[in-house]
């Protein structure tokens, strides 16, 4: 059985997992809606089913353990973007954000002497490494980039290419 204070913790960060999804989700279909950026817009969009999936993970092992996992109600992320570096900023103090949030609750496993949840939030532990690399990475390319059109063209085809290297 989980600990109340294990659960809890547990359905607030299926809450963050949802609205990262949200969030990505909304980058994705801002970027669909500027011309030429469909590399940016696959990537949100994927970017926006993983985080999904994070959520599921936590909802399944919630119930597993003999919790309850409650979905959540979210609001609106952000919709609109001044820019592209803004998109990829966002994205990384989001990923930051996470990070930290995981990093809170593998604390409260080692408190609570869970050590099933603490296994089994390595993987998030794992995963948020690998996400902060890859965000800092396109922020890097990015700023590089500058108002380059043609760099950012380049930036727009590769992005899937730089995403499967992380
Ligand atoms: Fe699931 O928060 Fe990013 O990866």
């Amino acid at each position: 059985m989980l600990t109340q204070a294990i659960q809890h913790a547990l359905n607030k960060q299926i809450a963050m997992e949802a609205s990262s999804s949200q969030a990505y989700l909304a980058m994705a279909s801002w970027a669909e809606v500027q011309p030429g950026l469909d590399g940016v817009t696959n990537f949100f969009y994927q970017q926006s089913d993983e985080e999904r999936v994070h959520m599921l993970k936590l909802i399944r092992y919630v119930n597993e353990r003999g919790g309850f996992a409650l979905v959540p109600a979210l609001p609106q992320p952000v919709v609109t973007f001044q820019s592209l570096k803004r998109v990829f900023e966002d994205f990384l103090k989001h990923e930051m954000g996470v990070s930290e949030s995981i990093n809170e609750l593998v604390g409260l496993t080692l408190q609570e002497r869970d050590f099933a949840t603490h296994n089994f939030l390595q993987w998030y532990v794992s995963e948020q490494l690998e996400e902060e690399a890859l965000a800092r990475m396109l922020n890097d390319k990015l700023e590089l980039v500058g108002d380059d059109k043609g760099g950012i063209y380049l930036f727009d085809k590769d992005i899937m290419l730089f995403r499967s290297q992380s």
